[in-house]
């Protein structure tokens, strides 16, 4: 069932947006095979209800906890209408790592820009539409705990409901363009048999991820697995370190990059230049 999740770093204010979106109506269990909880309500905008789903809060779609596992499979497998991703405005460079990781997988984005109160006591300035551009997403300005931003969010959601998932990895540089471009090749006799999309799968093989390894191992001919590694081993050799390293420091740089155009904050670094 196609269904509004809410995803975003621990503190972002997801679960004080789910319990003013459900009026703390909701159902509590377990995400199937593992501890971590689910949450489950319904949300109602203009006579429809919306199935609304809190994912657990991560900084990364790694596959480092269970909590990172549930949170990506959720969006690659049961593929949600739209992905509302909370993001903590006073705190935009680290939570946008999970966010440029979510649209890279495809997930249909809306971002609430939370927590708006507090960057503008850090004297943090955001502008929302050049953020929007930058990211290709809409950017809804939210104050979760005094309800500010939310019907605006809602009517947001449901505006991109049938909007359609595309990959969209990002661009890494050349040599890392060439190399997820190779194992992609590798991969796409497969791709009618694989549960994730091959270009993800590709970028997550060489960021080392020992779950999708798994996770396609018996779809997969043991010959072209041995072939992706050998070029996942030839591209280490010859850069002298692993490609997850280059892959995050190309997140972070893309990251840094976006936000010269969209954010001015006090310099907090000393000037030991004068
Ligand atoms: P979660 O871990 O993402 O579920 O975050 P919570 O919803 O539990 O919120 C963490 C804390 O931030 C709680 O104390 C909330 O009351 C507070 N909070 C949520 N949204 C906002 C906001 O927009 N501004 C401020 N100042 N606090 C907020
Ligand atoms: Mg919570
Ligand atoms: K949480």
């Amino acid at each position: 069932m196609s269904s509004i999740a809410l995803a975003g770093n621990p503190n972002c204010g997801k679960t004080t947006l789910f319990n003013a979106f459900t009026n703390a109506k909701q159902h509590v269990g377990n995400w199937p095979g593992v501890t971590v909880e689910k949450k489950e309500g319904v949300v109602s905008f203009q006579g429809n209800k919306y199935v609304l789903v809190d994912l657990p809060g991560t900084y990364s779609l790694g596959a480092y906890s269970e909590d990172e596992i549930v949170a990506r499979d959720y969006i690659i497998k049961e593929n949600p209408s739209v992905v509302i991703n909370v993001v903590d405005a006073s705190n935009i460079e680290r939570n946008l790592y999970l966010t440029i990781q979510m649209i890279e997988m495809g997930a249909n984005v809306v971002i609430a820009l939370n927590m708006i109160d507090e960057a503008k006591q850090k004297n943090i300035e955001i502008d929302i539409k050049a953020l929007s551009e930058a990211l290709g997403v809409p950017v809804i300005p939210t104050v979760a705990s005094k309800a500010e931003g939310l019907s605006e969010l809602i009517k947001t959601a449901v505006s991109v409901y049938d909007k359609p998932n595309t990959i969209n990895v990002l661009n890494y540089g050349n040599e890392l363009n060439q190399l997820i471009s190779n194992v992609q090749s590798l991969l796409s006799p497969y791709n009618p048999k694989l549960e994730y999309p091959i270009e993800w799968i590709a970028v997550k093989l060489i960021e080392n991820d020992a779950y999708i390894s798994k996770a396609i191992q018996d779809q997969v001919d043991p010959q072209i697995l041995q072939q992706i590694q050998e070029l996942i081993d030839a591209y280490t050799e010859e850069v002298g370190f692993e490609p997850e390293i280059s892959l995050v420091d190309r997140r972070y740089t893309h990251i840094t990059d976006l936000l010269q155009n969209c954010m001015q904050k006090p310099e907090l670094t000393m000037d030991t230049t004068s």
